[in-house]
C-alpha cells in the first residue's frame, strides 16, 4: 500500500507540467501561459494537495501534539515546494510558460497566526518534526483575521482586521467535531487541517480548531466586535485585548476550547488505534507551549475519571506522564494567572479539579510560593505545568540557568530532575534554502548540499576563511539581497533605499525590554552629531520592523518616536545624506524572508535576562549578519560559538541586572542629570522640531517614562550602546575583516538548526 502511494506522487511528479496544465484547464480553463499569478497560485495550491493526497502519512507508536495558541507558519507555497523536492523543476516550468515563481508567491495571503517569536517556533518545530519523519501534530486555533494589520496614520500605529482566510486555501475541512461545555452553553467545534510536509520526508498535520458559529460580520470597525457573544466570535482574533475583564474572559474561552478540543482528539486517536488509556503516556507526548495550553492537565484529568472510569490517582499520574512545558519568559506581567472567579464563570467543572491539584501540591509543599491557588484566589498556571508535567525547559541556556536559580528556584528545589534546557532553533528550509537562494546556492557549490540535512556541515565554511573568492561571494550575494529587499521596499512603501549604506535592522515584537528606544536614542545622537558637523563615514540607513500591544501604551509611543525619527531625517537635507530611518508598515513573516538576508547589523539589545532566547538573532546570523547585543538569551551562545571577535556585545550582564531589580537601586533620573549625552537625547524628543512633526502627549509621556521609571534601564546602558555601536560601523569599514565575520557567522549557525533542537526535545522529553 505505501510503496504504491509513493509511486503515485513520484507519477506526479514526473509529470508536473501536464499535472499543471491539466488543472489549470479544469479550473480556470486555460493554459498555464494564460492565467494570471493568482490563478497559478490556487492550480499550484490544487496540484500540491494532490500530491499530498497520494503521501505517506509519518505513523508510530507513539506521538507528539504540540499544543500551541500560536502557529506563526507564514506563506506556505514555496516552502512546501523545497520540502516536496520540486521548487526548481515548478519554477522552471513557470518560467517557460513566461511566468515567474515569485509573482506566484506574492499571490498567496500571508495567514499570522501568531504574535512573533512564540509562534513562528512552533511552526518551525513543525517543520522539523515532519523532516525528522517523527509522528507530530500541532493542535491550535483557526482564527479568522489572526493578528491585526498594522497600519500607520499620523505617525502612529492603526489595527486591522487580516481577513486570510479564502475559499481556496491550505486549510482542509475535516469530519473531526466535537461538543465544548462552558458554563451555560455549548459550542460545536470543527476541526480543519493544514498539512505539514517534511524535507524529503513524509507529512504530519496542523489541526486547527474553529466553531461552527463564527460570526465574521462581528467585527466592525478596525478590530473591534462584542467580546461577549462568544460563540460568535470564539476564534475571529488572537490576543484579543486584554487590558478589560471581556478581553480576559474570552482569552480562557478561547484557551478552554483549544485544550478541550485538544484532549477529546488525543484520546479519540487513542481510541482508533485501539491503544488501552492506562497507556496514555506510552503512546502521546503533549508538549504544552507557555502556559496558555495549561487546561489541557486538568481536563485530561476531568475526562478520565468522569468519562474513562479512572482513579483520580492514577488519571494524574498518567497525565503528569504525557505532559511537559516550556517556558518562554520570565517577565512576571507575562506569566499567567487567572483569579478563580473568572474560571468559574467560564469553566465551573474544571474548577473542582484544579482545586484538587493545588489541594495535594499544598498538602506536600507548604512553601506558598509553590501553591496553584494563592492566597488573592489566584491560579497559576505555570505551577500547575510543573507541578503536574514531567518536564520543564527553558528555551536558551541563560534562560534555563535564570529559571532554576531565580525566578523558579522553590521548584528546582523541588523537582530538579524535571529542569532541562532545549536553547531554540530555526529551520533552516525557509530561514535559508527558501529566503536566501542565492546564499544556499552558492554553499551548495563551496561545501556541498550536506548541510541541508546535517546543519552542523555549515563549518565546512571556515576552511574558505581566507579564499578571496569566497569572500568576494558572500560580500556580493549580500549585495544582491539589499538590492532586492530595497526594491520590494520601493514597491511596497514607496520609499528608496541607499543599497551602499549598512543596512542596521531590529525587526521583533515592539516592547520596552527589546529596546526599541535606545536605538532610537542612538539615531538622535547621530542626528545631533551630523548637526554639529561630525559625519559618518559612509551612510547608515536604520531599519525597524515591529508590531505593538493595541493596548500597549508606552509601545505605541515608542513607535510614534521612531516614525517622528523618520520622517524629521526625511525632510532634513543636512542629515538625509548621512542617515536614514525606515519603519516598514505591516511587518511580518514575508517582510522578514526579505529583510533578513539584507542586513549587515542586526540589532540584539534586550536588557540582560529578559529576552528568553531569541529567534530572530539566529536568523539574521545564517544570513551573514553581525550581531550587536547584549549578553542576553541565545546572544549569548551565539557569542560563544562564534568568538568576541565576530560579534560586538556591549550593556550589563544579567546577574547585574537581577542584582538592580532586586535592590530596587537604579534610578534612571541619575543617568539623565548626570550624563550630558544622555541628557542631549532623551530631551530631543521633545524639542520643538519633534513637537511640529509629532503629539504633545505621546511624545511627552515617552519622555517622562524614560527619565523616571525606565523599568528596562534604558539609560543605564545607553553610552555603552553608543560606543560599541559605533565600534561597529567603523569595522565595517574594514571590508576584509568584515566579511570575514560574515563568513564565521554563516558557518557556526548550524547549532541553531531547529532539527537539534528537536532532536534534542524527542531524546529527552518526547522519547518517540
Ligand atoms: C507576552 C506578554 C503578554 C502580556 C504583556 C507583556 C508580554 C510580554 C511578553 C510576552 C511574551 C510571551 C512569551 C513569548 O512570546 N516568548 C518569546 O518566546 C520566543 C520563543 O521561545 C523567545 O525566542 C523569545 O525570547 C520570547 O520572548
Amino acid at each position: 500500500m505505501e510503496s504504491n502511494r509513493n509511486l503515485g506522487r513520484d507519477v506526479i511528479i514526473m509529470n508536473l507540467e501536464e499535472q499543471l496544465g491539466i488543472i489549470t484547464e479544469r479550473d480556470h480553463g486555460k493554459k498555464i501561459s494564460d492565467c494570471s499569478d493568482r490563478e497559478l497560485y490556487y492550480s499550484i495550491l490544487s496540484l500540491v494537495k494532490t500530491l499530498l493526497g497520494v503521501s505517506i502519512p509519518i505513523s508510530g507508536e507513539k506521538k507528539v501534539y504540540y499544543i500551541s495558541m500560536e502557529f506563526l507558519i507564514g506563506k506556505l507555497l514555496s516552502n512546501n515546494l523545497i520540502n516536496l523536492g520540486i521548487y526548481d523543476k515548478l519554477s522552471e516550468i513557470l518560467e517557460k510558460n513566461g511566468k515567474s515563481i515569485a509573482a506566484v508567491e506574492e499571490a498567496e495571503p500571508e495567514p499570522s497566526l501568531g504574535n512573533g517569536g512564540l509562534g513562528r517556533l512552533a511552526a518551525c518545530f513543525l517543520d522539523s518534526i515532519a523532516t525528522l519523519g517523527l509522528p507530530g501534530d500541532g493542535i491550535g486555533l483557526n482564527y479568522h483575521f489572526g493578528l491585526f494589520k498594522q497600519v500607520f496614520k499620523n505617525n502612529a500605529q492603526t489595527a486591522e482586521k487580516n481577513d486570510w482566510i479564502e475559499e481556496n486555501s491550505w486549510l482542509t475541512k475535516t469530519p473531526v467535531s466535537f461538543k465544548i461545555k462552558y458554563a451555560d452553553f455549548e459550542v460545536t467545534s470543527k476541526m480543519y487541517d493544514i498539512d505539514v510536509i517534511g524535507y524529503e520526508n513524509g507529512v504530519n498535520k496542523l489541526h486547527l480548531f474553529d466553531v461552527e458559529t463564527l460570526d465574521e460580520g462581528l467585527v466592525k470597525k478596525g478590530i473591534d466586535f462584542d467580546k461577549k457573544a462568544i460563540a460568535k466570535n470564539l476564534t475571529l482574533f488572537l490576543y484579543p485585548d486584554d487590558s478589560d475583564k471581556d478581553g480576559n474572559l474570552l482569552r480562557i474561552y478561547q484557551e478552554y476550547f483549544m485544550c478541550a478540543n485538544a484532549a477529546r482528539l488525543i484520546l479519540k486517536d487513542m481510541k482508533d488505534k485501539k491503544y488501552e488509556l492506562t497507556e496514555l503516556s506510552k503512546h502521546a507526548a503533549v508538549q504544552i507551549n507557555d502556559t496558555h495550553p495549561t487546561l489541557v492537565i486538568p481536563e485530561l484529568i476531568r475526562i478520565m475519571v468522569e468519562e474513562e472510569h479512572f482513579g483520580m490517582d492514577e488519571a494524574i499520574k498518567e497525565v503528569t506522564a504525557t505532559c511537559a512545558y516550556t517556558n518562554h519568559t520570565i517577565l512576571a506581567e507575562a506569566l499567567e494567572t487567572w483569579p478563580m472567579d473568572y474560571l468559574e464563570e467560564v469553566v465551573p467543572h474544571l474548577v473542582p479539579y484544579i482545586k484538587e491539584l493545588d489541594k495535594r501540591a499544598k498538602a506536600k509543599y507548604d512553601d506558598p510560593k509553590v501553591a496553584i491557588i494563592d492566597e488573592a484566589d489566584r491560579v497559576h498556571m505555570a505551577h500547575i505545568d510543573i507541578h503536574y508535567g514531567h518536564s520543564i525547559n527553558g528555551v536558551a541556556a541563560i534562560h534555563t540557568d535564570i529559571l532554576k536559580e531565580t525566578e523558579l528556584n522553590c521548584f528546582y528545589r523541588i523537582y530538579p530532575e524535571k529542569f532541562n534546557n532545549k536553547t531554540n532553533g530555526i529551520t533552516f528550509r525557509r530561514w535559508l534554502i527558501s529566503c536566501n537562494h542565492e546564499l544556499s546556492d552558492f554553499l551548495c557549490r563551496t561545501i556541498g548540499d550536506g548541510y541541508t540535512k546535517n546543519a552542523d556541515d555549515l563549518e565546512k565554511l571556515l576552511e574558505f576563511k581566507d579564499n578571496d573568492k569566497v569572500l568576494e561571494s558572500i560580500e556580493s550575494i549580500k549585495k544582491i539581497k539589499k538590492q532586492q529587499f530595497a526594491d520590494f521596499v520601493k514597491e511596497k512603501e514607496g520609499i528608496e533605499l541607499n543599497v551602499d549604506s549598512i543596512f542596521d535592522i531590529q525587526s521583533k515584537r515592539l516592547h520596552e525590554y527589546k529596546r526599541q528606544q535606545m536605538n532610537a536614542l542612538y539615531i538622535i545622537h547621530k542626528y545631533l552629531e551630523i548637526k554639529s558637523g561630525k559625519k559618518p563615514v559612509r551612510p547608515i540607513t536604520f531599519i525597524f520592523g515591529a508590531k505593538a500591544a493595541p493596548a500597549y501604551v508606552i509601545a505605541q509611543d515608542i513607535i510614534h518616536l521612531i516614525l517622528c525619527l523618520q520622517e524629521l531625517i526625511d525632510k532634513d537635507p543636512e542629515v538625509n545624506p548621512y542617515i536614514k530611518v525606515l519603519m516598514v508598515e505591516n511587518y511580518n513573516v514575508t517582510y522578514a524572508e526579505k529583510m533578513i538576508p539584507a542586513c549587515d547589523v542586526s540589532e540584539q539589545i534586550s536588557l540582560a535576562s529578559k529576552e528568553a532566547s531569541g529567534t530572530g538573532n539566529m536568523k539574521f546570523m545564517l544570513n551573514g549578519a553581525v550581531t550587536l547585543g547584549t549578553a542576553d538569551g541565545a546572544n549569548v551562545e551565539i557569542a560563544e560559538l562564534v568568538g568576541k571577535d565576530n560579534i560586538f556585545e556591549f550593556g550589563l550582564k544579567s546577574d547585574t541586572v537581577i542584582a538592580h531589580y532586586k535592590n530596587a537601586d537604579y534610578v534612571s533620573m541619575d543617568y539623565y542629570k548626570n550624563r550630558p549625552v544622555i541628557k542631549e537625547a532623551v530631551d530631543f524628543i521633545t524639542c520643538m522640531q519633534m513637537l511640529k512633526i509629532g503629539d504633545v502627549v505621546k511624545l511627552t509621556r515617552l519622555k517622562s517614562e524614560l527619565m523616571n521609571k525606565d523599568w528596562f534601564m534604558t539609560l543605564i546602558d545607553l553610552e555603552d550602546y553608543i560606543r560599541v555601536k559605533d565600534e561597529t560601523f567603523a569595522a565595517y569599514e574594514d571590508r576584509d575583516r568584515w566579511v570575514r565575520m560574515m563568513l564565521v557567522n554563516i558557518a557556526k549557525a548550524g547549532f541553531f538548526s531547529s532539527d537539534r533542537t528537536i532532536r534534542q526535545y524527542n531524546e529527552d522529553i518526547w522519547h518517540l
